[in-house]
């Protein structure tokens, strides 16, 4: 388990004749090209040893040496004078030709040199061993480099050292050198900065430098990346000698910033021993390791600092990063503590402004944290806080989510300055800009880095143009342990941190009881991000001081590690002993920064005994300015018509069946589409496609910016959509015709994403709730495959605003419908979503209430609809934006129903004055004369077309009414009550497609009966209850959809069940 130290530090010092100033040419670093060029006189290329990378290194020291013959080893100066003087190919070496043809005493001359020069093949095999150690100890160094704090474990679970790093004498013989080389000069490459300004050193210098740069406190891992120019800058910023300095200046602020991380979690554990907090023990150095971050970025122009982070030091950060109010920290853990604000169930989201940072003036950090256990709940007995519960996965989602409010807040603000012309050009230009401001920091823990798949779906993100936040810097507490999990039974790869390789992201592990080696990959790390706009990892190998939380005791699983922690001297006290033995702080120095942040420790306690009552909204970060009132409640509680002229309609419709740029050639197929859409808008008519461009192309208008993602959507998984043109000549050229709508209209962005559903709806969700002002819609591809996003679903989008105090408007398309086309592809699960309606099943609300659907909507946890007709489609989603509050709305949409010739609809249902129908009522002969009716029958969505179908073939449109329930949830009692009490002699049913344990008919039965004060049964038409969604084969499918149409229009089938 003992690291195997390399052999430098044994080997000899440097002379003082061999110092390598007397190799040096004195040539600047920066003249140095990375570029080659090939250069050699003609008799140098042809020389037959001249190939693969011993000709890029000759043609490299040919290069130095045309500059400055005194720059190459003597014997590579005479070769070169001789081949230059036209020594022919493969005799230079053995016998040189004389300088002067025909001189006897020139070619004795020669000969002489010859003689004189070592044996070059040797020489050139070993100068390219040299170069291959360099390479090696840039790949491998970091296997080597000393980052358990502990001194007992490894980062990378492997206790060997690689073969070909130096760890002996007898290693060098692994690139056929010995210890006689040792004190040989080579000629450094260009792919090496341990030179500085040297360009030669001896080989035991050369070994010592790579191991001053990869092998002592940081272990660099980025030569996977390909990008020779992001290698270089990396390779600059570790190799080069002396870079890692500090001034006293610094020093201080870093101890002072240590003391502050130190002393709150031992003031928490002295005030609460008893809480579990999750404290930061063992890894006290993140909180200066954040701040160094923040304040590089903020120097390099960064204004405004997104964080998402995990349980483990969650209080620390708050207190010392984001800098909340002390004493409104320690309230928290007064369990007689009120809260203030409705739904204020849970204390989990804390995200709050701090206009006070000390690093930089302008600076506002937006935090926002997951797990509930880092601080208690009010009114919970504490000791029953379920473990943890979903703190690990909310960590990923809150990743998403992060980088869309990022990715929102850009565009939000871009619209602010009233920015006219919003084609997408301009709107990147504005997004570079943008990632100069706005910056994403994630903090993971190990074991949850390498285990959650999430992290890998948001690395995959993090480049796409539509997804990218330009950069995140990602902070791994790798206190190598997973609660009690062993790293080697917790991951496969070495490194906890091994799936950031897949996006190039060079990986900074450090050991963190080297405080300036942490704050100098940090710095690093900001710096990368700045530059190159990209992911950047910072690996802090550290330790737990206690278990899992406090009330853990690790020796039970652990107790050799522990062994070792409890003779751990704390960073700060090493830290503070290194600084007074520099005499950069002297000890009373550093115990009156201890006293001073205790006693604003103490005197925030006492004032936080003040605090009676907990407003969640003060730690809420973007509070959605002007769409509230000042009290937080929304502006009305009624929504306007969400109709539209003839004239908005029209013209949309217009733009829809055109392309609108010059010269663009699209598809014949799709030539025939447009004009059928030109023709329904002739018609007055709309079908799915097209009421969905007029809902979109309308809210454009009024200043909404949309913003549809998912799978395939620009086209649309079922070719229906066709809002991206492709022109067929131009290769990448494309059209947006949305975005070609009206003069100031609002951005359209539609954007196919990565094969991803759990982080591609984290990141809707997160961009969903930057702003009330956006529609934000994730489309699956199917809705079956919403299934791979529960979590996102069942810890954000469901409870939401009681869990979570903010509302979110997004919008879930969900294609849903019994079509034959098997258990992948048929059901987007409605039980699930209805199963989860916070709505009580038993209870009718009070009908007379005035605005009783919009109260309705305020109180639901999220809106779930299927919609029959292109119109309510059109109208729900505008509704969604013309509501005065936002809540998640999940729509199963169709399939078949979007070229169906009856799903169509008239202008005449969308214009002003019309609105969402919650219920379609019959409005057929059954409704002409109700008392004549036998049955009702309830259903929604698409099997309302086969039933209407079955019924006019069974001549019954007298008999059966048939009512469809557009918004399942929340239950329109009111419309429903009207629609029993117009048929008083029929029977009630519900009828559906999907199997009876699935779909809608556990939530609306219930649903039903309480409308009816129990009055009448409910019965059920549809399929039998079963485990698959849907059966695969297309008879059985067919078989079983007659069955149930037979069951429907039967009207003796419940008989003898009465
Ligand atoms: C999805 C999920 N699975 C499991 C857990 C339970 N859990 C909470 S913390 C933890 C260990 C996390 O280890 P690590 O990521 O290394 O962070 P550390 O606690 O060591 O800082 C586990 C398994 C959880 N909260 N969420
Ligand atoms: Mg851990």
């Amino acid at each position: 388990m003992f690291h195997l130290r390399t052999c430098a530090a044994k080997l000899r010092p440097l002379t003082a004749s061999q110092t390598v100033k007397t190799f040096s040419q004195n040539r600047p670093a920066a003249a140095r090209t990375f570029q080659q060029i090939r250069c050699y006189s003609a008799p140098v290329a042809a020389e037959p040893f001249l190939s693969g990378t011993s000709s890029n290194y000759v043609e490299e020291m040919y290069c130095a040496w045309l500059e400055n013959p005194k720059s190459v080893h003597k014997s590579w100066d005479i070769f070169f004078r001789n081949t230059n003087a036209g020594a022919p190919p493969g005799t230079a070496y053995q016998s040189p030709l004389p300088l002067s043809r025909g001189s006897l005493a020139a070619v004795a001359h020669a000969q002489s040199l010859v003689e004189a020069q070592p044996n070059v093949d040797k020489l050139v095999e070993d100068h390219l061993a040299v170069q291959s150690l360099i390479r090696a100890y840039q790949i491998r160094g970091h296997h080597v480099a000393q980052l358990d704090p502990l001194g007992i474990l490894d980062a990378d679970l492997d206790s060997s050292v690689p073969a070909d790093i130096i760890s002996s004498t007898d290693k060098l013989g692994f690139y056929g050198l010995d210890e006689s080389d040792l004190d040989k000069v080579f000629h450094l490459p260009t792919t090496t900065f341990i030179g500085g300004q040297e360009s030669a050193l001896p080989l035991r210098e050369i070994i010592r430098r790579l191991e001053m740069a990869y092998c002592q406190h940081i272990g660099v891992e980025f030569m996977f990346i390909n990008d020779l120019e992001q290698c270089q800058w990396i390779r600059q910023k570790f190799e080069t000698p002396g870079i890692m300095q500090f001034t006293n200046e610094e020093k201080r602020t870093l101890l002072a910033r240590l003391v502050r991380s130190t002393r709150f979690e031992e003031f928490l554990q002295r005030k609460w021993s008893s809480e579990k907090r999750f404290g930061l023990e063992g890894c006290e150095v993140l909180i200066p390791a954040l701040k160094t971050i923040i304040d590089k970025s903020s120097e390099n122009g960064v204004d405004y600092v997104i964080m998402g982070m995990p349980h483990r030091g969650r209080l620390n950060v708050l207190a010392n990063v984001i800098r909340k109010e002390l004493e409104q920290i320690f309230c928290q853990f007064d369990s007689k503590l009120e809260a203030a604000d409705e739904s204020a169930q849970t204390m989990l989201s804390q995200v709050c402004p701090c206009p006070n940072m000390d690093s930089c003036q302008a600076l506002f950090l937006s935090l926002l944290v997951t797990s509930p256990q880092a601080l208690p709940c009010p009114q919970q007995d504490h000791s029953r806080l379920p473990q943890c519960s979903m703190a690990w996965r909310s960590q990923y989602n809150i990743t998403k989510m992060i980088k869309n409010k990022y990715h929102d807040k850009r565009k939000t603000d871009y619209r602010c300055q009233q920015k006219t012309d919003w084609t997408e050009k301009t709107f990147w230009i504005w997004g570079l800009l943008w990632c100069l401001q706005v910056m994403s920091i994630l903090l993971h823990g190990d074991a949850a880095f390498a285990g959650q798949g999430i992290v890998y779906e948001t690395f995959h993100l993090s480049d796409l143009p539509s997804y990218t936040t330009h950069g995140t810097v990602h902070v791994v507490v790798n206190n190598q342990i997973g609660f009690t999990t062993d790293p080697r039974m917790a991951r496969s790869s070495p490194y906890p941190t091994d799936v950031a390789r897949v996006v190039n992201a060079p990986i900074f592990h450090v050991n963190s009881d080297d405080p300036e080696a942490v704050m100098y990959v940090c710095k690093v790390a900001a710096e990368w991000r700045s530059t190159f706009h990209k992911d950047v990892v910072v690996d802090l190998v550290c330790y737990r001081r206690n278990g899992h939380n406090e009330m853990d005791e690790p020796m039970f699983t652990q107790p050799l590690m522990y062994k070792q922690i409890r003779k751990q001297k704390p960073v700060l006290q090493k830290y503070a002993e290194l600084l007074v033995s520099q005499g950069v702080v002297n000890q009373p120095e550093y115990e009156e920064e201890i006293s001073k942040y205790d006693k604003i420790c103490e005197e925030a306690f006492a004032r936080s005994k003040d605090e009676k009552i907990l407003h969640i909204k003060h730690w809420l970060d973007s509070p959605w300015p002007g769409f509230f009132t000042l009290d937080g409640q929304p502006r009305s509680m009624s929504c306007p018509s969400t109709g539209l002229t003839e004239d908005i309609l029209t013209h949309i419709g217009n733009v829809a069946s055109s392309v609108p740029v010059e010269n663009f050639t699209i598809h014949g197929g799709l030539s025939r589409i447009l004009k059928t859409r030109g023709e329904m808008v002739k018609n007055r008519t709309v079908d799915w496609a097209l009421a969905e461009y007029m809902a979109f192309g309308s809210l454009l208008k009024e200043g909404i910016h949309i913003r549809l993602s998912g799978q395939d959507v620009e086209r649309g998984t079922f070719s229906h959509r066709h809002h991206v043109l492709h022109d067929q000549n131009v290769d990448k050229r494309t059209c947006i015709p949305m975005n070609h709508l009206w003069p100031n209209q609002a951005p359209y962005t539609v954007c196919n994403s990565s094969l991803s559903e759990y982080g591609v709806l984290g990141f809707e969700l997160g961009f969903a709730m930057a702003s009330p002002n956006a529609l934000v819609l994730w489309e699956a591809q199917f809705g079956d495959f919403h299934n791979t996003a529960q979590c996102i679903i069942d810890q954000f989008i469901c409870p939401g605003q009681a869990k979570w105090v903010r509302q979110n408007g997004i919008v879930l398309l969900l294609p849903h419908g019994m079509e034959g086309m098997g258990p992948e592809h048929s059901s987007a699960r409605p039980e699930r979503f209805l199963q989860m309606c916070n709505d009580d099943p038993d209870v009718l609300p009070d009908l007379k209430e005035a605005n009783f659907d919009i109260n309705q909507l305020y109180d639901c946890n999220w809106v779930v609809v299927n919609c029959s007709t292109p119109g309510n489609f059109f109208h729900v989603l505008r509704r969604q934006i013309l509501l005065p509050f936002r809540k998640p709305l999940i729509i199963f949409t169709p399939k078949s129903l979007l070229r169906h010739p009856e799903a169509r609809s008239s202008f005449d249902e969308m214009l002003p004055g019309t609105h969402f129908q919650r219920v379609i009522p019959e409005d057929g002969p059954a409704a002409q004369n109700p008392e004549n009716v036998k049955r009702l029958l309830f259903c929604t969505g698409k099997v309302y077309y086969d039933l209407t179908r079955e019924r006019k073939a069974r001549d019954m449109v007298g008999q059966v009414a048939i009512t469809r329930i557009e918004q399942l949830s929340p239950f329109p009692f009111d419309l429903l009550l009207k629609e029993v009490q117009k048929y008083p002699n029929a029977e009630l049913a519900w009828c559906q497609e999907e199997h009876k344990n699935q779909g809608y008919y556990d939530y609306v039965k219930p649903r039903l009966r309480t409308t009816i004060s129990r009055a009448k049964p409910v019965w059920y038409a549809g399929r039998d209850p079963a485990a698959a969604p849907a059966t695969g084969n297309k008879k059985t499918h067919l078989t079983e959809l007659q069955r149930l149409l037979d069951t429907a229009f039967d009207l003796d089938v419940f008989k003898n069940f009465s």
